[in-house]
């Protein structure tokens, strides 16, 4: 098992990308014994013929780069091309309960799967399986089980084609349950952003990069989780656009970049300045600092007026386009300068300066990640960025919009073929017309709704397309035991994780090509495609051999189940889509025209093609058909710090992703960006906190939750690091720090969990034996 050899703590000065990326490319490539295949199929990521990145969703561009990949993007596709296998051998030899023990490191660090697996209690491993054995026993099940307790889980990161058929497997099957990965990541944009100006998703392309003058940067850490995107940011900053930034904590990415791919960037001594202005926002304290920059905004319109100069106000738009302006105005205009101030953790200068930038920009985006959406106030969040954008104009014109950074790399092309628990959302009566299929009319669970269910049993079956379920939701210490509760756990996946080690009754390890494997089914190679965070479409193809010949597809593993479960259907005919995926995208471009006509010629243009998206073009398909200003959730009280209100003891925790992980699949244990080498187990935390609470840095804390004390919610011992972070805010690692959040304890409206403002309280502790005590260095 590998342990990390040392750890050490040293704030990182360098700028982002530069040596330090090119070097940890090459170490990953080198540790996955991917380098035979690793470089090669580098050359063809996100590239027309080649395959769309597995890491982040960003766009791809129509005329890419000679490298189109960044460090983290090289990391994922080494990781999928490792030559390392966990085999049958390797099952036979490990029991669940000794897997249970190792991190979630090792776990993926085992390499690829390779053959289809049951769970065998008896020898408490995983035996091989018969592919038609396996859905034979699944189908049986499924048929046993009600309709109504069978979760159709998908990680988002399946392409159209799989993700179609998933989703008319469920609806066939009697059941809209079919979260995704989106409900605990960008579905309070989803929510937010139809309510007020009524698509789901963000309205810029990357062609409008050129244009932007001003950018918002809410939450989002550019350097670690969509890397790509500095790219056309430094472009802009040396046109001189300005980035104003959001933050609690600097983010390297959003401070300094040096293009790794620039050979004079990397041999000279300059890197560009990304943000020209940082304000290290409190945790949660977004909706304040916005409704400052307004206050702040409405000033300088009072003031121009007066000077008989222009307001700043955009009222031309606001009249034609937009409604609900008075009633924000009258709530912003009822805060103080003081509340504002307080509940932001930012003086007043910070948000007259962000006004004074927006002021005088005529093209500004908005661009948001987990820092709004994670919240208790996440689809507030978003709409109050909404807000800001409206009152100039800056929705559906050249160079400004919003901007939302989607996670998993075809998350949001799941929702838009259908994934999705909202019955509402997909158009039933042409699925029933083409396919012969009648979506159910109830509505489906996300996945807190799924997690409810498998706590009070209602959910007796599960399968995932994808992902690492059990990790990734909150309350682990709830979860896990209800997850064994199980009776059908089958688990489509490419690596081994924690999801997969807790079986239920029946419980299945299914093994699926990963997407830059060539598909070849009939001898004839597959395409596929999906739809990036700027709502742009491209076909892909993969590029290596099959990590091992007893993989299948993830459509062929969808139509395998779906033979097995349910009745013939004269108008679906599961083989034939196997076999060839074209016709699945026929069905595709007939059930969504609007979206996907001509789709087999479109993905194949270089660049692909972009969905319509109405808001970009001033079409507001809202109740009111214009643009929604929203009212913000009172300031006076808010949910996610009352609980530390008149508390000075209780910490308002974030959970954070590190440069060295995809979500649960942690490829290391250094966070170079953020000076932290050789472990997770730390809590980034305030220097005076850190006094105050009678800590010193390096000090081993457990960490518990403030609210609903009598349920036990504890991490730890995790080692204090002084790190500048506002005071009263904190910040630990995901998925660690999971068991801390609450079910509950969800965003209004989009149910996707604040996992970035949770109530905790410290305590000492000792160190765990066997434990690495972290070095601390000066910066
Ligand atoms: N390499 C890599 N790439 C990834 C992923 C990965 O794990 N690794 N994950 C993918 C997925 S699924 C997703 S959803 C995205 C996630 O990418 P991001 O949206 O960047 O998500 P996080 O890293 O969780 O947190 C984002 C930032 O929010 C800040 N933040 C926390 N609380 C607040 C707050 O209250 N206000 C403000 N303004 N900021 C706050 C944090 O300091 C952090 O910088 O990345 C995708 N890309
Ligand atoms: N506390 C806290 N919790 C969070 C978050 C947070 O910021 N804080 N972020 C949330 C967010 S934004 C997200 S998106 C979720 C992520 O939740 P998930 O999407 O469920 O988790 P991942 O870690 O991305 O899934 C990793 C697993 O996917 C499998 N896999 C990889 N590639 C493929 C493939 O091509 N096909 C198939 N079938 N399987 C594959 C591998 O087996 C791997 O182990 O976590 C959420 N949970
Ligand atoms: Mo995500």
């Amino acid at each position: 098992m590998h342990l990390p050899p040392h750890a050490r703590f040293k704030p990182y000065t360098h700028a982002a990308g530069g040596w330090g990326s090119a070097q940890s490319v090459a170490a990953i490539l080198l540790r996955e014994k991917a380098l035979g295949k690793g470089p090669a199929a580098l050359l063809k990521q996100n590239k027309p013929d080649g395959f769309a990145c597995v890491s982040c969703a960003w766009a791809k561009p129509g005329k890419p780069h000679p490298l189109e990949f960044c460090e983290n993007g090289a990391k994922a596709t080494a990781w999928e091309l490792t030559s390392l296998r966990a085999d049958v051998d390797f099952f036979s030899k490990h029991t669940l309960t000794e897997l249970r023990t190792w991190p979630d490191h090792d776990l993926e660090q085992q390499g690829r799967i390779t053959h289809p697996l049951r769970y065998d209690a008896t020898t408490d491993t995983y035996r091989p399986v018969a592919w038609e054995d396996a859905f034979a026993a699944i189908g049986e099940t499924l048929k046993r089980l009600p309709r109504e307790s069978v979760v159709f889980y998908a990680s988002g990161r399946a392409s159209l084609e799989a993700s179609f058929m998933y989703q008319l497997l469920a609806r066939a099957y009697g059941n809209n349950h079919l979260p995704d990965s989106s409900n605990m990541c960008h579905e309070s944009t989803s929510v937010g952003l139809q309510e007020s100006i009524g698509v789901p998703v963000g309205t810029v392309t990357l062609a409008d990069f050129e244009h932007t003058d001003c950018f918002f940067f809410f939450g989002q850490n550019v350097g670690s989780n969509s890397p790509r995107m500095l790219h056309p940011l430094q472009e802009a900053r040396k046109r001189g656009a300005q980035i104003i930034t959001f933050n609690p904590l600097r983010e390297r990415g959003l401070e300094r970049f040096v293009n790794p791919q620039s050979p004079v960037e990397m041999l000279g001594p300059e890197s560009t300045l990304i943000s020209t202005q940082y304000h290290q926002v409190a945790i949660g304290g977004d909706l304040a600092a916005m409704a400052g920059i307004i206050k702040a905004l409405l000033e300088l319109d009072a003031e121009a007026l007066a000077a008989g100069q222009p307001g700043v106000i955009d009222r031309a738009f606001i009249a034609e386009h937009t409604t609900g302006f008075e009633a924000l105005i009258a709530q912003i205009d009822g805060y103080s300068w003081e509340t504002l101030e307080r509940r932001a953790g930012l003086g007043r200068g910070a948000m007259e300066a962000a006004a004074r930038v927006y002021a005088r920009s005529e093209r500004v985006m908005g661009v948001y990640g987990m820092g709004l959406t994670q919240h208790r106030h996440g689809v507030a969040n978003v709409q109050m960025l909404v807000n800001l954008l409206l009152l100039r104009g800056n929705i559906g014109k050249p160079g400004a919009g919003i901007c939302p950074v989607r996670g998993h790399s075809n998350v949001q092309g799941q929702r838009t073929v259908g994934i999705t628990e909202d019955p509402k959302k997909v158009p039933g009566e042409l699925i029933e017309q083409v396919l012969g299929i009648k979506v159910p009319d109830e509505k489906g669970f996300c996945t807190v709704d799924a997690c409810e269910g498998m706590l009070d049993g209602r959910v007796k079956g599960f399968i995932g397309l994808g992902g690492n379920f059990v990790r990734a939701v909150p309350d682990t210490s709830r979860m896990e035991p209800a997850w064994q509760r199980l009776e059908l756990n089958v688990q489509v996946a490419t690596k081994l994780n924690r999801s997969h080690l807790l079986p239920g009754a029946s419980q299945w390890l299914l093994p699926c090509l990963g997407r830059i494997e060539i598909d070849r089914q009939d001898g004839l190679e597959q395409q596929w495609a999906t739809e990036d965070s700027t709502g742009c479409i491209h076909g892909w193809r993969g590029q290596s051999e099959p990590a091992s010949e007893d993989l299948l597809s993830e459509p062929a593993i969808i139509a395998g189940i779906a033979q097995a479960t349910l009745p013939p259907n004269p108008k679906l005919d599961w083989a034939a889509w196997r076999r060839d995926y074209r016709k699945v995208r026929e069905a595709i471009a007939a059930v969504y025209p609007e979206t996907f006509h001509d789709l087999e010629v479109r993905m194949a243009e270089p660049g692909g093609f972009h969905r319509p998206l109405p808001a970009a073009q001033r079409q507001w398909k809202t109740e009111s058909g214009k643009a929604q200003f929203t009212t913000m959730p009172t300031l006076d009280t808010n949910d996610d710090v009352n609980a530390g209100e008149g508390r000075r003891d209780v910490l308002q925790l974030m959970t954070l992703r590190s440069n060295d992980q995809f979500n649960t699949t942690i490829y290391g244990y250094d966070d170079r960006f953020r000076g932290v080498k050789g472990t997770r187990k730390v809590l980034l935390m305030n220097t005076n906190d850190i006094t105050r609470l009678g800590f010193a840095p390096g000090a081993w804390v457990k960490v518990t939750t403030a609210v609903e004390t009598d349920v036990p919610r504890t991490v730890g011992p995790l080692q204090v690091l002084a790190y500048d972070i506002p005071a009263g805010c904190c910040g630990g690692y995901y998925p660690e720090c999971n068991p801390l959040v609450p079910l509950w304890h969800y965003a209004e409206k989009s149910k996707v969990p604040a996992a970035k403002s949770i109530p905790v309280t410290l305590m000492r502790a000792s160190m765990e034996p066997g434990a690495v005590p972290i070095e601390l260095k000066r910066g």
